[in-house]
């Protein structure tokens, strides 16, 4: 793509979707600060108190816009079965003409924004970069705390740089008239009707992970659901660690984790929270990339107790989604401790009778330099190299609180058969248990047969691959209660990883993985003894059976692509249960 193709591209657009003006994104403070006064005349930004918490500001969805829409989002491969089980697909030629008709006329008396951005540091080999179209002020905003937006990377593609095309229309904000279509092979996402975070913000799930991962099986390296944490020892050794968690499951806390009490001298270094790029490094090891420049977090449960590096992050400079208000207009959501609801997430007096005050999928969107732990490794062209992966999703029964992968391949089938409960992030029933590999279900851009022969063929690439765990913070006990504090705690299970990774600490082997010893896990200081410690890390025979017949039949879903060696560790590890 060329300076020549970005220009016509933009106008072609304007031609469709008929926009009022065309405003070109420098991505300039005075810009931003245009934006939200423009959002505030006209009521989709509502101050937020300015004194205790500067430049804050709120917006209200549409009440039928709050969240990822899965059931109407699409991979459109020119090849049906590329796109695999895991995603709706529709044939590329009927998704453009239903979008070209949906767009048609859409931006009359709207401005068109051109957003030019860059996911990753702009420097970085790594990154990449892409444009996004919308009539959406509130989505301009949001691009810039987001991405690296603006003249940096606009110059890049003019200069004859790949980008990614992006086109996004709030449409009428109807749900009978809204799609969200990849089409990975012309490195284009259409979307309208929405303007919610994960359907809206282009640069986001749609770039950085559906069309992203994509690209990453053609070149060699991995775009993935998952946080960048680095965790410093008192000694002042750094290992950074990669985990994915479905949305709404706690990636933002384990990224910014506040060290208990007893971990005196730890350190934690917040790189990402929401996506990772990986790539071989010349040292054989796979080195990560933040795509993103800033958060959009769940608000609801964020508190002083459970996220205090965000509670500070989230002084000033923030924008709210969908969140309640104090009397004296401050952000309030369930579970923040301090402060009472006046106004719930509507704009409504409050009312205890409708519900909750903010909405369970309540956002933040906030520039990851807020964040106390933030560390100018997040703009290193390199990136950090990664020492472990973690998969982790909620579930109230037989995943133990943590679990080391045999080697790689094993690894890969821990990933590949996570399953955890749903969240509000995305429309749909919450609560059930779904299969999630790689936390990956909404994201993967192509089919997870694929998806899976590319992560295994990295054990012939990469001399030094991160070791793979399994976790889950989520386990309940009979009586419906956690049985593991969580949060800051995480780190005593982030402590006996990196133990792991430099050859320490002794594991009990297990059909399933290698747990640790019942005194593996350092519990100082925790109302928690050995014995429960136990109940935690106890691999529960027949449970783990029947979860490997339901895993086996999952698997052959995605047969003929699903990698023989995949299947047949399944299959081994089934029998090693059953004798
Ligand atoms: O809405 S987003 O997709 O950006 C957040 C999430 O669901 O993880
Ligand atoms: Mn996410």
């Amino acid at each position: 793509m060329s300076h020549q193709s970005l220009h016509a591209w933009v106008e072609d657009v304007a031609a469709l979707t008929r926009p009022n003006k065309i405003h070109w994104c420098d991505g300039s403070e005075q810009e931003y600060q245009q934006m939200v006064q423009e959002l505030l005349n006209d009521g989709a930004l509502i101050e937020l108190n300015q004194d205790s918490h500067p430049n804050c500001y709120l917006h209200r969805s549409d009440p039928q816009d709050v969240a990822r829409v899965e059931h109407l989002t699409f991979v459109c491969t020119n090849n049906k079965a590329d796109a695999g089980p895991n995603n709706n697909w529709m044939d590329p030629k009927e998704a453009h003409a239903l979008m070209d008709d949906l767009y048609a006329g859409c931006m009359e008396g709207r401005t068109l924004y051109v957003v030019p951005y860059c996911m990753g540091p702009v420097e970085s080999p790594y990154s990449r970069l892409g444009v996004e179209i919308t009539d959406s002020p509130y989505v301009v905003a949001n691009m810039r705390v987001m991405t690296r937006m603006g003249q940096a990377a606009r110059d890049k593609i003019e200069a004859g740089a790949p980008f990614v095309k992006g086109l996004h229309s709030i449409g009428e904000l109807d749900p009978e008239r809204r799609y969200i279509m990849h089409f990975p092979e012309e490195l284009t996402i259409n979307s309208f009707g929405s303007g919610y975070g994960g359907n809206a913000l282009l640069g986001k799930k749609c770039h950085a992970l559906r069309i992203a991962s994509w690209q990453a099986r053609q070149e060699g390296w991995l775009a993935e659901h998952m946080l960048i944490v680095g965790v410093e020892s008192p000694e002042g050794e750094v290992h950074y660690i990669a985990a994915a968690f479905p949305s709404a499951c706690g990636k933002t806390n384990l990224a910014m984790l506040v060290p208990p009490e007893e971990y005196k001298g730890w350190k934690i270094w917040t790189v990402g929270d929401d996506i990772c790029w990986m790539h071989p490094g010349p040292d054989g090891r796979l080195w990560a990339v933040n795509p993103e420049a800033g958060y959009f977090g769940v608000a609801p449960g964020t508190s002083e107790k459970t996220n205090p590096n965000a509670m500070a992050m989230l002084q000033r400079d923030a924008i709210f989604t969908n969140v309640a208000v104090t009397s004296d207009q401050q952000p309030w959501w369930e579970g923040m401790q301090d402060g009472t609801p006046a106004t719930d997430w509507r704009g409504r007096d409050f009312d205890a009778e409708n519900g909750k005050a903010s909405h369970p999928n309540a956002r933040f969107t906030v520039s990851a330099k807020q964040c106390p732990s933030y560390t100018e490794k997040a703009d290193e062209a390199q990136g950090v190299p990664i020492s472990a992966i973690l998969f982790g999703g909620r579930r109230a029964g037989l995943v133990p609180l943590v679990m080391e992968a045999k080697d790689w391949a094993h690894g890969v089938l821990l990933g590949a058969t996570m399953a955890s409960e749903t969240t509000a992030a995305a429309t749909g029933q919450v609560g059930v248990v779904r299969r999630d590999p790689m936390a990956m279900k909404p994201f993967c851009g192509y089919h997870y047969g694929d998806y899976w022969a590319h992560w295994l063929s990295f054990a012939d690439k990469v001399p030094n691959l991160p070791k793979v765990f399994q976790v889950n913070w989520f386990r309940k006990d009979g009586d419906g209660n956690f049985m593991w504090p969580g949060f800051g705690d995480n780190l005593r299970v982030l402590e006996w990883v990196i133990q792991r990774c430099k050859g320490e600490a002794e594991v009990v082997s297990t059909p399933v993985g290698l747990v640790p010893k019942a005194d593996g896990v350092n519990l100082t200081g925790l109302e928690m003894n050995q014995e429960q410690l136990k109940s935690l890390i106890t691999i529960d025979q027949s449970g783990w059976q029947h979860e490997f017949s339901e895993i086996k039949t999952y698997l052959d879903g995605f047969s003929p692509r699903l990698p023989a060696s995949m299947a047949n560790l399944a299959e081994n590890i089934e029998q090693q249960l059953s004798s």
